[in-house]
Parts: C-alpha cells; structure tokens; sequence
C-alpha cells in the first residue's frame, strides 16, 4: 500500500501512472502545491526539498514504512519491489536508467524553464524564453532520434523511462512544440497514450 502526497504536474502523474501500471493498492494525499502545501511541516517531514511527489510504501523493506521523494528514484524504487517496468538484465536495465536520467536531468527541467518564461513569468524575457525553448526542441529532436524505428524509449519495453517522459511530453504546447514536427515521438505519443494503465493513472487525479 503507497500513500502518495501529490499535485497532478508533469512530475506527480509519473507517480499516478506508474502504480495503475503496476496494479498496486495505493491512495492518493492531494498537496495544492499553488496553495503552498508543500511547504508545512509534515510535507518537509516526508520531503525534505518541499516539492512533490513523496511516498510513503506502508509495505517497506522489513515490513516497515519506508519513505521516498524524487520522482526517479520513486520509480525505480516500485519497479525493482514489483519486478515490472524496469528488465532484470543489466545492460537493459541501464537502457531504461539512462532514459530515465535523460528525462529526470534534461526532459523535465528544461521543459519546465520554457513553460515558466513562456507561459507564467509576469514579464517575457525574450533572452530566456529563446535558451529555454531551444534546448526543449533539441531535447526532442534527441528523443525522436531515439524513437526512429523503437517502439517503447528503452530496452524494447514499456517502462518507467516512457512513464517518466510522457507527462512531459503531454504539455508539448505549452513549449511551442507541435507532435507533427516530431513523427516518432508521436507514434509512441500516441501508443503510451491508449494504454489503459496510463489512462487510469492521468484520471485519478485530476488538475485541482
Ligand atoms: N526532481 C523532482 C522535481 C519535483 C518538482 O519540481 N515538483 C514540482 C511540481 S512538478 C513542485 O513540487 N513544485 C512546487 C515548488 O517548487 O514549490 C522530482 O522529479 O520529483
């Protein structure tokens, strides 16, 4: 049983997905991160760098509750427990950890840059708005590379890497980026998009 302290952002559904992909029981504990809830004292407690998405696996290692935060290593973390998402073989296995540091180091904090200084900063700075959307179009570029003639981003199987990178992709507009310039990362946009799991996932929480 997973309690997850979350907000549904690119970084929170990753966690959402990924237990309806897994199949395990868990509840969701919604943090209004525009409210600040992230910032009291029994978030910190569970997440010391006060952003979200935290865990707390009731279940954990001894049978004692184990906490957790930093998407990734979340991930990660349910993938080795539940022995899916994520291949035992070792080169695979750092297939998918490579793609997943790609999104955890590049896909994510890039992207959120150009949705900040296009989308929310109170005044255009022409300067970030160009670096920012920039290196979000070489990330993809990177990405639909990756993607010429694969299915899934890594080691030929659905896992934890596409999970990482897709809420990410989702808000693809909000970057300036449409999904015909990118035709692989479409296709799999779309074959990530129908699977039930990653239905279930994006409606069980629903933006607040
Ligand atoms: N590297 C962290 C990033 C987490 C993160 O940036 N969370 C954002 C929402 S996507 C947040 O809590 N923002 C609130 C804040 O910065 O105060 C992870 O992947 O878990």
């Amino acid at each position: 049983m997973y309690d997850i302290y979350n907000w549904p952002t690119s970084n929170g559904r990753k966690i959402n997905i990924a237990v309806e992909e897994l199949e395990v029981d868990y509840k969701i504990h919604p943090i209004a991160i525009g409210k600040g809830q992230q910032f009291t004292n029994e978030f910190t407690t569970l997440n010391p760098n006060q952003k979200i998405p935290a865990v707390i696996d009731q279940d954990g290692p001894g049978g004692l509750p184990y906490v957790l935060f930093e998407s990734g290593a979340i991930l990660m973390y349910m993938a080795e427990k539940h022995g899916k998402l994520m291949p035992s073989d070792t080169s695979m296995r750092y297939e998918v950890v490579q793609w997943l540091m790609f999104q955890m180091g590049g896909f994510g904090p890039n992207l959120g840059q150009a949705h900040h200084f296009r989308r929310a900063a109170p005044e255009k700075v022409p300067y970030a708005i160009n670096r920012f959307t920039k290196e979000t179009r070489r990330l993809w570029g990177v990405l639909d590379d990756r993607l010429k003639g694969q299915q899934w981003v890594a080691a030929n199987e659905f896992s934890i890497a596409d999970i990482a990178i897709f809420p990410w992709a989702m808000r693809h507009e909000w970057q300036g980026i449409s999904l015909e310039e990118f035709p692989n990362v479409k296709c799999w946009y779309e074959r990530v998009d129908e699977r039930p799991g990653v239905r279930r996932g994006l409606a069980a929480q629903l933006p607040g």
